[in-house]
């Protein structure tokens, strides 16, 4: 039974100590392995799809009773915008509460000293009070879009907090809003709105029909992070946070999915019209996260949104996928 409360607050991590990043290949996971490349760390460990099926508690139990690593980040999960949480519960809800439930068990029984969870905004309340601070958790129902995810989500929260409880784990828990970045999934049929938008904008400009098609009413609020400020929240966390609650991480800024894509269209494609499909959900009218907590602890996001766009969008032209068919690849 593993009883030390771990790293303490403030107390910075030895760069030598093995580092698992659980999910590294994805638009979290790699942004956060080179973050802790460029923080300085010498051990970071890794595992491919391939190689370690996250779903499987014996397989992931071999694994760490192996690489013995001394800290996790729990970023790995499956992930999808507001069409892939509704057309595919059941991966959502399965593929997820599964992953958290071997990872942080694993955790556990190696006696790993720190372990961040990442949930997601999603967990809240539709009608959260806005902004939502932390303590909105569980007093309302949620978002039916995502409800699935959500729920396992919040599973993941309690998992952490009841091996904190019941063994002493020093497991934590951050909570980001909406992410974007280089290395996001641009397959229009799963991926998030951000992608989406520079997807539709950048065929348009090849295309002879000018016009792009924006999802729901274009009232729906939503802030975004862009996901090398979320890399730098969890090391953050990691060295300086300790406590039972989840954390918000987030800018304290949002905007409407209008005033959004029509940044993005002044970006990738000045000429395009917009068609707003009012066939399909806004989702949750807003969720703009409280993040006063994080800030108390010392830590402020750094990109502004149009500059991450834009940088965003030169990574999207200079990969190989501007100009190809995507796959669809939405599992972090
Ligand atoms: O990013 P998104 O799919 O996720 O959609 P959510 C955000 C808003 O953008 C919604 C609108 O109001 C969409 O209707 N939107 C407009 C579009 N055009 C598009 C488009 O072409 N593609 C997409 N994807 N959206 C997700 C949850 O909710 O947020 C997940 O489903 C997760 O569980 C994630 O929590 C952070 O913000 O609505």
């Amino acid at each position: 039974m593993q009883t030390s409360s771990g790293t303490e607050p403030n107390e910075p991590i030895d760069r030598s100590s093995p580092i698992y990043v659980a999910g590294h290949r994805g638009l979290v996971g790699a942004a956060v392995v080179q973050h802790l490349e460029r923080e300085g760390f010498t051990n970071i460990l890794t595992a491919t799809r391939d190689e370690l099926d996250l779903r499987n508690q014996s397989d992931v139990s071999e694994w760490f009773n192996i690489n013995r690593p001394r800290y996790v980040l729990l970023v790995a999960g499956t992930v999808g915008g507001i069409l892939a949480n509704s057309t595919r519960p059941a991966e959502f809800i399965y593929d997820n509460m599964m992953i958290h439930g071997t990872v942080v068990h694993s955790a556990y029984e190696t006696g790993v000293e720190k372990l961040l969870y990442l949930g997601s905004s999603c967990i809240y309340p539709r009608d959260a009070t806005q902004p939502i601070t932390e303590e909105e958790l569980l007093t309302g129902p949620l978002e039916e879009t995502n409800e699935w995810y959500a729920i396992a989500k919040i599973a993941g929260i309690k998992l952490c907090q009841a091996y904190r409880r019941q063994f002493g784990c020093n497991f934590i828990s951050a909570m980001p809003t909406n992410l974007y970045g280089p290395g996001d999934n641009f397959d229009l049929t799963s991926s998030h709105v951000i992608p989406a938008l520079m997807r539709k904008f950048h065929d348009s400009r090849s295309s002879a029909d000018r016009s792009v098609e924006v999802w729901g009413t274009g009232s729906a609020m939503r802030e975004f992070l862009h996901v090398d400020d979320l890399a730098s929240a969890c090391l953050f966390l990691l060295e300086n946070y300790s406590g039972d609650s989840h954390i918000n991480v987030g800018t304290g800024i949002d905007l409407s999915i209008r005033e959004l894509a029509e940044t993005i269209q002044s970006i990738v494609h000045p000429d395009a019209v917009i068609n707003w499909d009012r066939s399909k959900p806004d989702g949750t009218p807003r969720k703009l996260l409280d993040i006063s907590r994080l800030r108390a602890l010392g830590w402020e996001p750094s990109v502004p949104l149009t500059e991450g766009l834009s940088s965003t969008y030169e990574w999207f032209l200079s990969s190989e996928l501007a100009g190809q068919e995507l796959r669809g690849i939405d599992s972090v």
